[in-house]
């Protein structure tokens, strides 16, 4: 899937839980990440680790980029806002992914001890991609374009 080409038109309607395929068997589990499993080309992978458990990794939303976040090991819990609405999700589970697309804030936090964030992204490392402040993010989503 495309990035949005209007990020002030997307919600939280639009963010999902991917299901990853787990191949169990005697030796444990292995779990893919490929192709049909993400709704975008993997062009780069980061992860978060050693996160302080009072630490809040906030916030940021992405005018074009958009995310899959797995919690490899451990658990966290990421708040989305998309200018008028927010939830929280907890991910707990190395086999299930969160996609957030482009124009949506995120806020991190609740890290558990020894937790991974496995994230996935659909472009290369561009800071000009970013929404660093809440204020431009709602100023962002009230645009009309
Ligand atoms: C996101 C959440 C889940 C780089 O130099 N290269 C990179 O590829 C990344 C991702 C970050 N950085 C630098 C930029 C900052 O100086 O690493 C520092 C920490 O990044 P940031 O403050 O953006 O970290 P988070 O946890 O707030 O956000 C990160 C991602 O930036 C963001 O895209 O979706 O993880």
């Amino acid at each position: 899937m495309a990035a949005n080409p209007n990020p002030t038109m997307t919600s939280l309607n639009d963010i999902r839980l991917i299901d990853i395929p787990k191949i169990h068997d005697a030796k444990g589990n292995l779990s893919v990440v490929e192709g049909p499993t993400l709704p975008f080309e993997i062009k780069r992978v980061y992860y978060l680790y050693d996160v302080p458990s009072t630490a809040e990794r906030y916030g940021n939303a992405h005018k074009l980029q958009q995310r899959v976040l797995i919690a490899l090991s451990g658990s966290f819990e990421i708040t989305l806002k998309d200018g008028k609405n927010e939830k929280v999700v907890t991910l707990n589970k190395p086999n299930q992914g969160l996609y957030i697309p482009n124009g949506i804030w995120r806020e991190m936090r609740n890290f558990s001890s020894g937790s991974v964030c496995l994230v996935i992204a659909s472009d290369d490392y561009d800071e000009s991609d970013y929404l660093r402040e809440f204020e431009d993010f709602q100023s962002f989503k009230n645009r009309t374009s």
